[in-house]
């Protein structure tokens, strides 16, 4: 371990601050990516140098007990030495082929063990590649052109998703970007999640219209939302009845609310499935897969165009198998789940113990406190979040050396190397943090 289990002690930020200031001149927002802006939070994004098992270090050489956990892939924490190890042995053998590796087979042999549904797979470079490369095939597939998504759902910052999304741009409160053109984001459907009279009127008013359904089973964009009881299921027949394909976006679910993600936990067969983050262990990895029927349309066996230079790529497929070698056998997630429930029990006492009017939405590593006294169980109930009263408590947190994702509507992801120490620290901080909102 690269840091030594210590109570994050706060600094000055003269270094990321200095360093903000010169990515401003060459970087839109000084980022690559708004959801790491700090804007909502009325912060200036910190700048990491390094990071090992549950902590982070910024250039400051603060450190910090991580929870964005880079929005989800380190799942087994940084620099976890069989995936450090995986990675070190391909380095060895090159960087990049653009042919076909071992690693590429390793991987997807992997994926569709653990995820049945599965039975070809296609590797890309990131979450938005898969959805996009998704959506194509399911058009392809049927011939049909709509989709329907969710409220609050995020499926990456391809043209036809960025319809009442989640992540970013519920966080910098866009409702639909510029640069869609208006006949491509109507054929979008985005309706409330939970909802089955909405998914039934939108069938109902696109009858043979829809190509597909696509959903994160378990919303992590949007903060975090849970499926109601049979809500899936009622999906699932739904598109069945309409002859339309379900898509389940399991970028963020996947390998980590079960083995088998949360088509495993809520035993759902979807007719495709998006992946990413943990497929990955950190490096840029997306894919997207299914029935095999589907799947044979992709070009070159089929006429569902799509490629990329970097798919497949040997150190990511080999960061990829250590990783899920390990979430396979099932120990790691039980450790997870482990770890939540104590976390999110130690939460839900102290905003019991505070009186405070928040409420914690959670799965196994990941879950998200909304600053609202009502159930949060779709976008627009997320939406009555007191962002402000948000914005100051991740302030808080970050001064007792807790980094908390900057945004009311994201999840918090913990990972197998949270120690106790490390939640003690945290609860500490969370007690500081509540009682000095105001
Ligand atoms: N999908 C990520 C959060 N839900 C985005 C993270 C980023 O853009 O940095």
């Amino acid at each position: 371990m690269l840091l030594v289990e210590k109570t994050p002690q706060k600094k000055e930020n003269t270094k990321s601050n200095k360093l903000f200031e010169e990515a401003c001149k060459v970087l839109p927002g000084g980022v690559n990516s708004p959801a790491r802006s700090c804007k909502s939070v009325d912060a200036t994004p910190i700048f990491i140098e390094k990071a090992d098992g549950s902590r982070i270090i910024d250039v400051d050489e603060n450190e910090y007990i991580d929870y964005v956990g880079s929005w989800g892939p380190m799942i087994l924490g940084h620099r976890h030495p069989r995936v450090l190890e995986a990675v070190e042995l391909a380095l060895a053998n090159g960087i990049s082929y653009g042919a076909p590796c071992r690693q590429e087979v390793e991987l997807a042999q992997l994926v569709c063990q653990m995820m049945p549904s599965i039975e070809m797979v296609r590797f890309v470079n990131s979450g938005t590649e898969a959805t996009m490369s998704a959506v194509r095939l399911a058009r392809g597939f049927t011939g049909r052109d709509m989709i329907i998504k969710f409220d609050g759902c995020y499926h990456g910052h391809a043209d036809s998703f960025l319809v009442k999304a989640g992540s970013g741009l519920a966080t910098l409160g866009i409702s639909n970007s510029k640069g869609v053109p208006e006949d491509l984001a109507k054929l979008t459907i985005s309706i409330p999640f939970n909802d089955v009279d909405a998914l039934k009127k939108a069938f109902k008013e696109h009858k043979g219209e829809i190509a597909a359904v696509i959903i994160e089973p378990i919303v992590g964009n949007a903060g975090l939302l849970l499926p109601k009881d049979g809500y899936l299921q009622s999906v699932r027949d739904l598109c069945t009845e309409n002859k339309s394909l379900l898509i389940f976006d399991e970028v963020m679910t996947g390998f980590r609310v079960a083995p088998g993600g949360a088509q495993e936990l809520y035993d759902i067969k979807p007719d495709l499935t998006t992946l990413g983050k943990v497929i990955g262990g950190g490096l840029p990895v997306g894919a997207y897969g299914g029935r095999a029927d589907i799947m044979q349309m992709v070009a070159p066996l089929g006429e569902v165009y799509q490629a990329g230079t970097l798919s497949g790529n040997p150190l990511a497929m080999a960061c990829g198998v250590a990783q899920l070698r390990i979430v396979k056998n099932g120990e790691a997630l039980k450790d997870l789940s482990e770890i939540t429930d104590k976390l999110v029990a130690g939460i839900q006492k102290i905003i019991d113990e505070q009186k405070i009017d928040a409420i914690v939405n959670k799965t196994c590593g990941m879950f998200t406190v909304f600053f609202t006294k009502k159930e949060v169980f779709d976008f627009e109930s997320a939406k009555n979040s007191d962002t402000k009263k948000f914005a100051r408590f991740w302030q808080n947190l970050l001064e007792e050396g807790v980094y908390w994702p900057p945004s009311q509507f994201e999840a918090a992801f913990v990972s197998t190397m949270h120690t106790d120490f490390d939640l003690d620290q945290t609860l500490k901080a969370f007690e500081s943090a509540l009682k000095n909102l105001d």
